[in-house]
């Protein structure tokens, strides 16, 4: 009973301490963040909790905070640009040291980035980049991006698809180079800068490979529900035997998409070859059970570069604008060496 009590009493201390968003870093309200003489305040601006991808980067995110020190208000707003937009004014007037935002999509930033630059605070993005009104460049606006590059991603896919289609092919067709290898296409949250990124990096380098035939396109929102739902919709059109491969501009919606072709009768992987991009932890088990071909790396642990970074602004040491993330991809030839070291 006492024990229970004193666990009580603790978790009670925790919850007012860890209420309101807020986020001690370190494990103590005190001391300083690492490699600066005051403990700074980062707010940030998260959108959501939509894939594994996202939930392992937000982890690595307030992990990299506890282990700088800083403290850090965070704020997930459910897909919702409005609700981001009210984060960003309620971080301005709590006068955050520094902001970390993923842009849910990439317009309609202009009025609110300048206010913060009026402010100025300093903005990191992480992720996912803005595009602003014409002649505006954002890095005016915006002090660093932390995150990958979205469209060689897609070009890598195209690139690995093309090869397999040629190589080894699924159970009906071979790429020639003549006939027509149909495509269909799982895009992710429309204007999201990975969905931009990913679509202009797929159809640039699609493009010179003429026999591929774009059937189906359409957005499953990078969560598994929606690329389930948009694949079984696919599975019952009278196009649905002429599908050779599926491109999934993430993981979540590829293996949301396999349960639709499994329902159907088909055997993802081979009927249907499926390609996506990220590399979460779930994409290995599809790999392995040999229904995903393959997955090209988006590395979510952006945190320790993202305190890094804003420490090093708020310092006024100089920083690169973007450093691209190095990453890797991964088929039934290297999956399963690479599954017991994977973090995410
Ligand atoms: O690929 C997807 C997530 O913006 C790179 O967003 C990110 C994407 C990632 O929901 O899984």
């Amino acid at each position: 009973m006492k024990k229970l009590l004193a666990v009580l009493m603790v978790l009670i201390a925790a919850g007012f301490a860890f209420g309101a968003g807020r986020q001690q870093g370190g494990g103590s309200a005190g001391g300083v963040t690492k490699g600066m003489d005051r403990k700074i305040v980062m707010g940030y601006s998260q959108i959501g909790a939509e894939s594994e991808w996202r939930t392992a980067c937000t982890n690595s995110v307030k992990a990299a905070a506890e282990e700088y020190n800083i403290e850090l208000i965070f704020s997930d707003a459910q897909q919702k640009q409005e609700n981001q937009m009210q984060a960003l004014r309620s971080f301005i007037r709590q006068k955050v040291d520094v902001i970390g935002w993923t842009p849910v999509v990439e317009t309609g930033w202009d009025a609110i980035l300048q206010e913060i630059k009026d402010a100025g605070i300093p903005v990191i993005c992480v992720d996912r980049q803005v595009t602003l009104a014409a002649g505006k460049r954002q890095e005016d606006y915006i002090s660093a991006f932390i995150g990958s590059n979205m469209i060689t991603e897609a070009q890598k896919a195209v690139q690995w698809i093309v090869n397999y289609m040629k190589t080894t092919g699924n159970s009906r067709k071979k790429d020639d180079g003549k006939v027509d290898i149909n495509v269909a296409i799982l895009e992710g949250t429309t204007g999201s800068g990975a969905q931009v990124g990913r679509t202009e990096g797929w159809n640039q380098e699609i493009s010179k490979y003429p026999n591929y035939k774009t059937i189906f396109r359409q957005t499953g929102n990078f969560t598994r529900a929606e690329g389930q739902q948009v694949m079984e919709a696919w599975m019952k059109s009278p196009q649905a035997n002429d599908i050779d491969v599926l491109f999934a501009q993430n993981d979540d919606m590829a293996i949301g998409a396999i349960d639709a072709i499994k329902a159907a009768g088909k055997k993802p992987g081979t009927d249907i070859i499926i390609v996506s991009i990220d590399s979460v932890k779930g994409a290995f088990d599809a790999m392995l059970r040999k229904e995903l071909n393959a997955t090209i790396e988006c590395n979510p642990l952006l945190g320790p570069q993202v305190m890094d970074t804003a420490v090093k602004i708020l310092n006024n040491q100089p920083i690169t604008w973007w450093v691209e993330s190095v990453e890797s991809q991964f088929d039934w030839t290297n999956a399963e060496a690479a599954y017991p070291s994977r973090q995410y």
